[in-house]
């Protein structure tokens, strides 16, 4: 008798992440079931691949509409696909916005988690489930290696309703026998990264001024990320789940880089040469070419409350689920802007 599909429910997959997820998972032959929140217009540019082959939508990848801060609509839809396993990566992830929506960011990431946590225990499902954790929990806590072990002291509204997910996996772990856990993942880009992130801003960025010669602006240039590719990132998840106990783990590459040394590796790349003026706390960055101006610094990208330097200890990880990334910074840049150049070009 032929074996039965794993079946994996992500939430977010619409997402950076989901997407990357579901190629995995249906190249592992999983059935997939994503959850579609509605939208005026259509948003599924980074699963359209997926949705458009009719070898794949509705035969090993399925769309299901409902949102994180619905109780039922969650309840209702792992009843019916009963799932396997379970991603949890659909949440308002922007730190900056989080500021200024606290209350939908709590109850999307926080009270989101519990609705899931809720329906899989009451249904006492036999369901694995990984949780979307964040290096935003350790906030400014610490300039050296940050590990499993590390203080947890978040400084955004995202990063607090992040921290009630990764407590309340572990509260659920612990008293109803749960396979839940967290990811405690670090800053990860790729071409299919949103465009309001500090990585796609300068590398769309960058190219617009490249190809249309218009300048942009960006925010705080001195903040430090440990910067990985979301590729290897999901990979970290689907092994997380492999495991026979639950266990939390940071996933990071274990180096960190400045805004500004991002900026300047996309310039490189491109091959522009440039020269940084800073006057009255703007710093401005020129074309030595022909002077024009490339990109500045604007204080409206700022962050009420800044975490300021992030580097990982993935150490946990190499040992429990053998991950070990190989895409450095100079690849990831590179492979960002290869991407936003074709897409320019082909709008031109
Ligand atoms: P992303 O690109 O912003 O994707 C977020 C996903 O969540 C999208 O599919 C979005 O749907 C969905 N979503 C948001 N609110 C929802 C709601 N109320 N109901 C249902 N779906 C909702 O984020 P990502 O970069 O893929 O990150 C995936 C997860 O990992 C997130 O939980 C994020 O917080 C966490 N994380 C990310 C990073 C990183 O560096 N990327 C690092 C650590 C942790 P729409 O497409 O409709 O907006
Ligand atoms: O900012 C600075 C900004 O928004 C990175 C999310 O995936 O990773 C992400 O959160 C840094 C910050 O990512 C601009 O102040 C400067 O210091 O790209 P970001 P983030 O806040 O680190 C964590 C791990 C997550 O969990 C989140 O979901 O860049 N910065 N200028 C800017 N940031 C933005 N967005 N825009 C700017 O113009």
């Amino acid at each position: 008798m032929a074996k039965s599909k794993k079946k994996a429910f992500i939430t977010g997959v619409t997402g950076q992440d989901g997407s990357y997820l579901a190629d995995l998972l249906i190249k592992k032959n999983y059935e997939v079931h994503g959850l579609l929140r509605r939208s005026s217009l259509v948003k599924t540019d980074r699963i359209d691949h997926l949705f458009n082959d009719k070898k794949i939508f509705n035969k090993s990848f399925y769309l299901h509409y409902g949102d994180m801060t619905d109780d039922l609509s969650l309840y209702n839809l792992i009843n019916k696909i009963k799932p396997n396993e379970i991603y949890n990566l659909a949440a308002q992830s922007h730190v900056k916005v989080s500021f200024e929506l606290p209350m939908y960011t709590a109850n999307a990431d926080a009270l989101g988690t519990l609705r899931i946590l809720e329906a899989v225990k009451s249904l006492r499902l036999k369901c694995k489930i990984y949780q979307a954790s964040t290096s935003e929990i350790f906030g400014n806590s610490s300039n050296k290696k940050l590990n499993e072990n590390s203080q947890f002291k978040p400084v955004s509204p995202y990063g607090i309703a992040k921290l009630y997910s990764f407590e309340i996996i572990k509260a659920y772990r612990n008293a109803y026998n749960i396979f839940a856990c967290n990811g405690i993942l670090f800053n990860h880009e790729s071409p299919r990264r949103g465009e309001t992130f500090v990585t796609k801003k300068i590398t769309k960025g960058i190219v617009d001024y490249y190809i249309n010669k218009k300048h942009f602006k960006l925010g705080n240039l001195d903040a430090f990320r440990d910067w990985g590719h979301a590729k290897e990132y999901v990979e970290a998840m689907w092994r997380m789940l492999q495991l026979k106990n639950p266990i939390d783990l940071v996933i990071s590459t274990g180096k960190s880089y400045s805004v500004k040394d991002f900026l300047k590796e996309t310039m490189k790349t491109l091959k522009i040469d440039y020269y940084e003026i800073t006057k009255n706390n703007i710093s401005s960055f020129y074309d030595k070419k022909n002077n024009k101006l490339i990109c500045q610094t604007d204080k409206k990208f700022e962050r009420p409350n800044e975490v300021n330097y992030l580097l990982g200890d993935s150490k946990l990880a190499r040992k429990k689920i053998n991950w070990n990334p190989k895409i450095n910074f100079q690849k990831l840049v590179k492979e960002m802007v290869e991407f936003d150049l074709i897409n320019a070009q082909k709008k031109k």
